[in-house]
């Protein structure tokens, strides 16, 4: 049975899920200014997914990260300064800013990079997985990925694996409802992506992606079971992007079903639900003002950072390559 969150638990989780919200604001002003090269996959609207989720795992443990990874990284304590400095392509980025928006990685916090490729960080965190049960250190590796992601066949071959083998991995689908354009609904012949599982022999668990709290107490009790050497779980959180796809799409295909479902999901706003409920379970107001601010004072000093960091020098074009 997982435990109560703490009062710190409480403060931490408002603290990083208002950090990611600012953080992909700013974002989004990147690219309306037209500051930011090419596109980028905001986590606006899933951010209680990634904050339980990194919540309940340890310091060296790992997790790999998608197109859609801001929101994961940030979770995970990554330098928000050197997320927007790669964001813009910047030297002092993470990647001295040759990897982008979707492609931010920090082997020191365990984060084994974002991935462009769809389906493409499922294997890499399986084999994290394996490595960490190879050599006995107790780590468990976290998978993130959206539903379409699901009908990849990594995805597949991947889950079979680290089942067979009882691997320390928790692949957590971000179910968001849309893969680009394309309704999960009209491509994937089960309600719960999460019922899969079944066919590995393993839990799949079906979670409310806006509640940060009971995204927790679950991927507690996965932790808890891969630590103890009974393998993997599949967590399905039910989540929606506030956005389209990325900063550019409009995403009216989401009206299509349903004209009021971008509204009623944007109704259950899962950091302004957070905060009321802080607040109703005893946390003064002032101390959520005063993560506020100082989270705003970090944001803004990012920006900057970013804004007046250089490009990398032309002559390091080729550093950093990998090639046989
Ligand atoms: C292997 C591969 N196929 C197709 C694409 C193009 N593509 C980029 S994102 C995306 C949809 C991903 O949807 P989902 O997995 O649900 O994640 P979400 O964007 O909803 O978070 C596709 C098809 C790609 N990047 N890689
Ligand atoms: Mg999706």
């Amino acid at each position: 049975m997982a435990k109560k969150p703490t009062k710190k638990l409480y403060t931490d989780f408002y603290r990083t899920m208002f950090k990611m919200r600012r953080f992909e604001e700013e974002v989004f002003e990147f690219y309306k200014k037209g500051l930011m090269p090419g596109l980028a996959h905001l986590y606006l609207g899933e951010e209680a997914v990634a904050t339980g989720c990194c919540a309940a795992i340890a310091a060296d443990d790992y997790i790999g990260s998608s197109h859609r990874g801001h929101g994961h990284l940030v979770a995970r304590g990554a330098d928000t300064a050197k997320m927007m400095a790669e964001i813009l392509g910047k030297e002092t980025g993470y990647s001295h800013g040759k990897g982008g928006s979707m492609h931010i990685m920090a082997l020191d916090l365990g984060i084994l990079g974002a991935n462009g490729i769809v389906g493409g960080e499922i294997p890499i965190a399986t084999g994290a997985a394996y490595s960490a049960l190879y050599r006995g250190t107790k780590q468990v590796a976290v998978s993130f990925f959206g539903d379409s992601a699901t009908n990849e066949g990594t995805f597949h071959e991947s889950v079979n694996m680290a089942a067979a083998w009882n691997l320390p991995c928790i692949y957590v689908i971000e179910n968001n409802l849309y893969g680009i354009s394309v309704d999960i609904r009209d491509v994937t012949n089960t309600e719960n992506l999460a019922d899969r599982a079944k066919g590995y022999g393993i839990p799949g668990v079906v979670v409310d992606g806006m509640d940060v709290e009971a995204v927790y107490a679950v991927m507690e009790e996965a932790v808890a079971r891969a630590r103890a050497g009974k393998g993997p779980t599949i967590i399905e959180a039910k989540t929606y992007r506030w956005q389209g796809h990325h900063v550019g799409d409009p995403g009216d295909y989401r009206l299509r079903r349903d004209t009021k479902e971008k509204e009623k999901w944007m109704k259950r706003d899962p950091v302004a639900a957070f905060r009321a409920k802080a607040i109703k379970d005893g946390i003064p107001e002032s101390e959520i003002l005063k993560i506020e601010n100082e989270i705003e004072t970090e944001i803004r000093a990012a920006v900057k950072f970013a804004v007046d960091s250089p490009y990398p020098d032309p002559s390091e074009a080729f550093d950093d390559i990998f090639c046989e």
